[in-house]
């Protein structure tokens, strides 16, 4: 098997964003575009000779090609083995806990996340790091550097390997072991929750649904809900999963998963339901006549995580996203562990994970997660919520209740403007960063500004330092707003809007009633509608 040294150049803007590289998949099937990457990854890391590196993805479009180059460009660069999931499919969470469980030195993780899939959708690529978690800013930066620089690669001129069975292949020098993506995973999460206290509960007539949007999450959902936890045949719904996702975004949020949100609604809806995205790191969980936002979700599982045996020891504290509700912050000063706010993007949580000074994470972007794998993991929350609801035996909207009347409700709403004009994007942002110094005491609306600032973070563990993460406006009486735009976008820039209010009693409104004045508020200072010619958001989650 010969390799062959390609002469390249480098390709401007194979930039890491929040999480990996996301572009159309036009792009990256772009004579060399893949292949100038993963490249870059090899050189910013420091090479993979004699490394064990993870590969799988979502198993979208492109994603079986991708594997075989990276394989073949693992194998010309010398590393010693390749682990990777059966068909190319690993879930994002798989792949990280595969990672750690093997000793691996990294992993390629192959999705655009909940972006959809086909050849005029999205693609994307992103390097994991030996703790199994997205690589920190000062890695990416690095690969990006390597992009810059690019004059040659690495590749071997060999046909592709089947990867449809469990075995092992050499290539080259190189050792290939393709592995069944979900077994490792699903006994992971038999060591974190009481399947047994699930199963009596399924036993007793409580029903769930599971909608895996035609997505990575179907073999496993199938595995773990209806093999091992005995869930009704069919409980898991839109469970292959799909080149192109069924046609569909599979985001698990009120707009994409609109026929779950419905059958929640609707008189015969299950007791649970819950959802998850492209690669199986998000999830969205409903009960009966309920939507939990990701917020609460994250503040209502911190509040009861002590009831999974994974955590019956409780929890060394909790991290949220800045632009995350503070709901989870209530719950950590009324139990006394630490409370963490970092910049949007799993990355800034892997420290905190690493040094023991978080044990659950989330994000208002529908990720949670805990301190098993270094990724935000779907079916984890989906668990979490089961066991909790099988020890407590009450309804999800009666948990809510409970809680908010414990600790009082952060109404919440993230309103997003997507495909917006990047210059406009931009040239908002910017005016509103140069505003802050005279925001504060400012009228907006019925509103009155305390404090704006733009969101900078060092990390206490290795003190580095990420600035300009998003706008934040705080009010007097306690609402906020921010402001960022997005950075996992792949056409014209998407303005993220977060909005938040605290309520101590008034526990029952509608949330965008409830958010009212800050809407008015946020579009007094930053003139949206005007500057973005939208009326209206696109999403609002
Ligand atoms: C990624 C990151 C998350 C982030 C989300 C949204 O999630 O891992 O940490 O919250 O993007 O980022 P942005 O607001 O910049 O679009 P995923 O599920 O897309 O990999």
């Amino acid at each position: 098997m010969q390799i062959l040294r390609i002469p390249t150049q480098p390709i401007p803007g194979q930039k890491p964003g929040t999480s990996g590289l996301r572009k159309k998949t036009r792009v990256f099937m772009q004579p060399l575009y893949l292949e100038n990457f993963v490249q870059s990854i090899w050189n910013g890391i420091g090479g993979v000779a004699g490394k064990v590196l993870v590969v799988g993805g979502d198993g979208r479009f492109y994603n079986e090609h991708a594997v075989q180059v990276i394989l073949r460009m693992a194998a010309a660069s010398g590393a010693a083995r390749v682990i990777v999931g059966q068909g190319g499919l690993l879930s994002t969470p798989a792949a990280s806990h595969l990672i750690r469980k093997r000793g691996a030195d990294g992993g390629v993780v192959l999705s655009a996340s909940h972006n959809p899939g086909g050849a005029d959708e999205d693609f994307g690529i992103k390097y994991n790091t030996n703790n199994g978690g997205p690589a920190p800013e000062g890695v990416t930066q690095k690969i990006f550097e390597a992009s810059t620089v690019l004059d040659h690669l690495l590749t071997l001129d060999t046909s592709d390997l089947p990867l449809d069975q469990p075995g092992t292949h050499r290539l080259g020098d190189m050792v290939v072991e393709v592995v069944d993506p979900v077994a490792d995973y699903a006994d992971l999460m038999e060591t974190l929750f009481d399947f047994n206290a699930i199963r009596d509960y399924l036993e007793a007539g409580f029903t769930l649904r599971f909608d895996a949007m035609h997505a990575v999450t179907g073999p496993y959902a199938v595995e773990i809900l209806e093999r091992r936890l005995g869930a009704r045949p069919g409980s898991v719904r839109n469970a292959v999963p799909l080149p192109d996702f069924g046609g569909g975004h599979p985001d698990p949020n009120p707009v994409w998963a609109k026929p779950l949100v419905d059958a929640m609604f609707a008189p015969d809806a299950p007791d649970f339901a819950a959802a998850s995205d492209g690669d199986g790191d998000r999830n969205m969980v409903l009960g009966r006549g309920v939507y939990v936002t990701p917020s609460d979700s994250l503040a209502v599982l911190a509040a009861n995580a002590h009831l999974a045996p994974g955590y019956r020891g409780g929890l060394k504290g909790v991290a949220r996203s800045m632009p995350t509700s503070r709901a989870v912050d209530r719950v950590a000063e009324a139990k006394g562990f630490a409370a963490f706010a970092t910049p949007t993007g799993w990355k800034f949580f892997g420290t905190l994970l690493d040094a023991g000074m978080a044990t659950l994470c989330g994000e208002e972007s529908a990720g949670t997660g805990s301190d098993h794998v270094r990724e935000k993991d779907g079916l984890w929350a989906v668990l979490m919520w089961l066991n909790i609801l099988a020890i407590r035996r009450m309804p999800v909207a009666a948990v809510m209740a409970d809680h908010w009347a414990q600790f009082g409700r952060n109404y919440y709403s993230r309103h997003d403007y997507e495909g917006i004009d990047s210059a406009a994007a931009e040239a908002l942002m910017t005016d509103l960063r140069n505003a802050l110094p005279t925001l504060a005491k400012r009228e907006a609306g019925a509103l009155t500004v305390r404090a704006a600032q733009d969101f900078a973070y060092t990390d206490p563990v290795d003190g580095s330092r990420t600035t300009g993460q998003g706008i934040e406006i705080e009010f007097e009486g306690g609402a906020r707003g921010v402001l960022r735009l997005s950075g996992t976008g792949t056409e014209g820039a998407t303005l993220r809007i977060y909005l938040e209010r605290f309520e101590a009693s008034d526990l029952t409104q509608d949330p965008q009633e409830a958010l009212a004045p800050v809407i008015t508020a946020i579009e007094a200072l930053a003139g949206i509608r005007a500057r973005t010619g939208r009326n209206a958001p696109d999403v609002i989650t």
